[in-house]
């Protein structure tokens, strides 16, 4: 049976995994087999509802790998996450990975570049009829933060994210399996980023399920002038700010820790399940 990713009596948690060198956060931290399928297994323990599996970085100035090799990284990893039997979805803008991943038990892609990269994406996303996030960057992540402008960050993230979601449901992706995503961090500045967890309610009226990615990324270190191992807290309060604006799902390294966040934010906020625990 599919997971009910669209269950919306309670915050959804993504657990990021990487299987790269140069990830911001998790970059070279299982660099084998069994160091892959131990964190996979402690995220699946720790009750992510779904993993995110990446294997090209998209950290500002990343440079592209070739779809060889991210099926390479990607292989090992998502071998495990089929073998902990938890959901996951992959991260990738080629279409080629995707039908890969899809083939091999993913439920949901996550295009950082919402179906604009690779022309095939969308077949392969409405074929295999799965789940896919549409998430607003400007720029690639080689250039994106050299110098972002917006007129209003809120009112163009809104405008693309309407514009992407036509797109893909014009392509033939069902419309019950389309999440979206601000983009926190791609080609915004700390005040970009800000504003728009600030209004992350306007969101809404687009009337999907909202994904946010806020996870110990760069905006947290400038604020409190920390490293990203040391943005715990930092990430805590953007999560539990993103709750009260409605988010459906967070996207968090820190699958324990920001689980314990969500679950009391849903409590006070009167969501269902959080009182079942
Ligand atoms: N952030 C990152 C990667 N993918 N996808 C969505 N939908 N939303 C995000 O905010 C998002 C994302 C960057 O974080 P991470 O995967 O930890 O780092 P890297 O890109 O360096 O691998």
């Amino acid at each position: 049976m599919p997971p009910n990713l669209n269950d919306r009596t309670r915050t959804l948690i993504m657990g990021v995994f990487n299987a790269t060198p140069d990830s911001f956060f998790d970059g070279g931290r299982f660099p084998d087999e069994e160091s892959i399928r131990q964190r996979i297994r402690q995220m699946a323990g720790e009750d992510a509802d779904i993993l995110d599996i990446g294997a090209e970085s998209s950290r500002p100035n990343a440079s592209p790998v070739s779809l060889e090799e991210e099926l390479r990284r990607l292989a090992p990893a998502l071998e495990a996450a089929q073998e902990a039997k938890v959901p996951f979805s992959v991260d990738t803008r080629k279409a080629q990975a995707a039908r890969y991943a899809l083939e091999r038990g993913a439920v949901m892609i996550n295009d950082i570049s919402a179906l604009r990269h690779d022309p095939d994406m969308v077949a392969v996303i409405a074929e295999h009829g799965c789940w896919c996030v549409l998430m607003h960057m400007q720029g690639t992540p080689k250039t994106m933060q050299i110098c972002p402008a917006y007129r209003d960050v809120v009112a163009e993230v809104y405008e693309f994210l309407a514009r992407r979601i036509e797109f893909a449901v014009a392509g033939g992706v069902r419309e019950d399996r389309v999440w979206i995503d601000p983009g926190f961090g791609f080609g915004k500045t700390v005040e970009h980023n800000l504003e728009l967890l600030r209004r992350l309610d306007t969101f809404q009226a687009l009337g999907f399920p909202i994904l946010v990615g806020t996870s110990n990324k760069s905006t947290i270190g400038d604020i409190l002038g920390v490293p990203p191992d040391d943005r715990m807290e930092g990430t805590a309060a953007t999560v539990a700010i993103a709750i009260t604006r409605g988010v459906h799902c967070v996207r968090v390294h820190d699958v324990k820790a920001m689980l314990r966040v969500a679950r009391m934010c849903d409590a006070i906020l009167g969501k269902d399940a959080a009182l079942d625990v």
